[in-house]
C-alpha cells in the first residue's frame, strides 16, 4: 500500500501503457496537456474534496489537485512524457500535510521526468512554438452542463491567448474510445467498488427498520463503504421513501421511513477513483405487500431480460427498443397500461414512459456516467449499468433494481453478485 493512499493504486505500467495507447492515435509532432481539476471554493476560506480529473487519473493514477501531464509525441508512437507536480518540502508539509515526492509521483505513473508545476510557463515556451498540434483535454460528455470553467478549460484560454497560432485539438474523443473498453487492471478497482456497494448494502439491510430517518440509512452506509477503504460515495445517494420512490434524483434523505412504505437505495460506493452504481428497493418494515411484491417482480423479469440480451454486437439502441417491448408486456400485466396502447406501436412501445422514464443502461468506469453514451454497439470489455425501473406516484410505488455488468464475449457477468436482490432473499436478511 502506498503510504499517501487509501487504495491499493494500479500498477504503473497501467498508466504506462495508456500513455502509449494514446501516442500511438497522434500525429508526431503532436504535444498533449492534461490538467488536474481545480479544488473548488465553497465560502470563507472553505473548500470541497478535491476531485481528480478521470482523464488525467487514466493517463497516470496520480490523484492530486495541480498536477499537470504533458506529453511530446515522437515518430511511431514513440513519446517524452513530464509530469509537473505541486511543490512539497518539509515545510510545506507541516502547513498542508504530505504531498506525492517525485519519486512518489514516479512509482506510481512510471513517468521519469518529474518536475515542479512553476516550470509550467517555460516548458510552454519552449514546447508550444514547436509542436505541429497541442492537444488539450476537453469534456465531450453530452449531458454535461455547468457554469463553472475547469482548470483544462481556463488553462485552454490562456494558452490560446498567449499562443494563436498553435493548432488545438481536443483528446476526448480518443480517450473516451479507449476509456470505454475495461482492462483487466481497471477491472480489478471496478470489481472492488462494485463489491463494496454490493457489501455495504448487504451489511445494514437487516437494520433498516420502519422509523429511521433516511439520514441514518445514509450513515450507516456511509460508514460500510468507508471502512471498506472507499473514498465517498461515488455520487450523492439517494435513500428516498415513499412517494420520492418516484423521485428520479431525490437526494435530500430528511424524512422518517414509515411502516408499510417502500425504501429505494440509488447508491454506489468509490473506490481507487472507480464507481461502483447499484440500486435495491427494499419494504421498509421487511415484508412486501402483495402489489408491491408483483411490480418487484415484475422490475426483476425485465432487468434479467435485459441482461440476458445484452451481449457483444448489439446495437445500444435496438437493446433499448427491446427491453421497452418487455416493459410494455409487464406494464399490462399489472393494469397500468392496455393493449391497446400497447398495440399502437408495438415494436417501440413509447407509451412505457409513463412508468419507466428513463434509459436501461449508462457505461461505467472512472465516472458514474462514463464516456460511451454515444455508443452504437455493446462490445467485451465494456461495463454498464442494467436498471430498469417502474414508477406510479399515486400508490407510493416506485421501483428500480439495478447492477453492473461486464460484457464478456458470451454474454454479461454481473459484478454485484453479493448484494440480495430476489424478494425472499431481501424479506429473509431484513427478519434477522
Ligand atoms: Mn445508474
Amino acid at each position: 500500500m502506498n503510504h499517501t493512499l487509501r487504495y491499493h493504486p494500479l500498477p504503473a505500467a497501467f498508466y504506462q501503457a495508456n500513455r502509449d495507447k494514446l501516442a500511438a492515435r497522434l500525429p508526431a509532432g503532436a504535444l498533449v496537456i492534461v490538467h488536474a481539476n481545480d479544488i473548488y471554493p465553497t465560502n470563507a476560506d472553505g473548500v470541497l474534496a478535491h476531485h481528480q480529473n478521470a482523464n488525467l487519473f487514466y493517463l497516470t493514477g496520480i490523484d492530486q489537485e495541480e498536477t499537470v501531464l504533458l506529453m511530446h509525441i515522437g515518430e511511431k508512437g514513440e513519446h517524452d512524457d513530464i509530469l509537473l507536480l505541486r511543490e512539497t518540502n518539509e515545510k510545506i508539509v507541516i502547513w498542508e500535510g504530505a504531498r506525492l515526492s517525485a519519486a512518489d509521483a514516479s512509482a506510481l505513473s512510471g513517468v521519469q521526468d518529474v518536475r515542479w508545476t512553476d516550470e509550467y510557463n517555460a516548458l510552454l515556451a519552449e514546447l508550444v512554438p514547436a509542436a505541429d498540434s497541442v492537444w488539450l483535454e476537453t469534456d465531450n460528455h453530452p449531458r454535461r452542463f455547468t457554469y463553472v470553467q475547469t482548470r483544462n478549460e481556463r488553462m485552454a484560454a490562456a494558452l490560446r491567448a498567449s499562443y494563436p497560432d498553435a493548432r488545438v485539438e481536443s483528446i476526448y474523443a480518443l480517450l473516451a474510445e479507449m476509456r470505454l473498453i475495461k482492462t483487466p487492471e481497471e477491472m480489478v478497482q471496478l470489481r472492488r467498488a462494485c463489491e463494496i456497494t454490493g457489501a455495504g448494502f448487504a451489511e445494514i439491510l437487516p437494520r433498516i427498520k420502519p422509523g429511521m430517518g433516511e439520514w441514518e440509512i445514509e450513515a450507516e452506509l456511509s460508514a460500510a463503504y468507508i471502512r471498506r477503504r472507499a473514498r465517498k460515495f461515488s455520487f450523492l445517494p439517494i435513500i428516498a421513501s415513499g412517494a420520492d420512490t418516484c423521485v428520479l434524483h431525490y437526494i435530500s434523505n430528511h424524512k422518517e421511513v414509515q411502516d408499510g412504505d417502500l425504501i429505494l437505495l440509488d447508491i454506489g460506493a468509490e473506490y481507487g477513483g472507480y464507481a461502483g452504481d447499484m440500486t435495491r428497493t427494499i419494504p421498509a418494515n421487511g415484508k412486501f405487500t402483495p402489489r408491491q411484491k408483483a411490480v418487484y417482480e415484475a422490475v426483476l423479469r425485465v432487468q434479467r431480460y435485459a441482461m440476458s440480451i445484452m451481449r457483444p454486437g448489439l446495437e445500444k439502441a435496438e437493446y433499448e427498443r427491446l427491453v421497452r417491448v418487455h416493459m410494455a408486456a409487464e406494464l399490462v400485466q399489472l393494469g397500468l397500461l392496455t393493449q391497446e396502447e400497447v398495440d399502437a406501436a408495438p415494436g417501440n412501445p413509447l407509451c412505457v414512459r409513463r412508468y419507466y422514464m428513463h434509459g436501461t443502461s449508462h457505461s461505467l468506469g472512472l465516472d458514474v456516467h462514463d464516456v460511451g453514451s454515444d455508443t452504437k454497439c455493446f462490445a467485451v470489455g465494456q461495463v454498464w449499468t442494467v436498471e430498469p425501473g417502474i414508477y406510479i406516484p399515486a400508490e407510493k410505488i416506485g421501483i428500480r433494481l439495478e447492477t453492473d455488468v461486464l460484457i464478456t464475449a458470451d454474454g454479461v457477468e454481473d459484478l454485484i453478485p453479493n448484494a440480495p436482490i430476489e424478494p425472499a432473499d431481501i424479506e429473509a436478511a431484513m427478519a434477522k
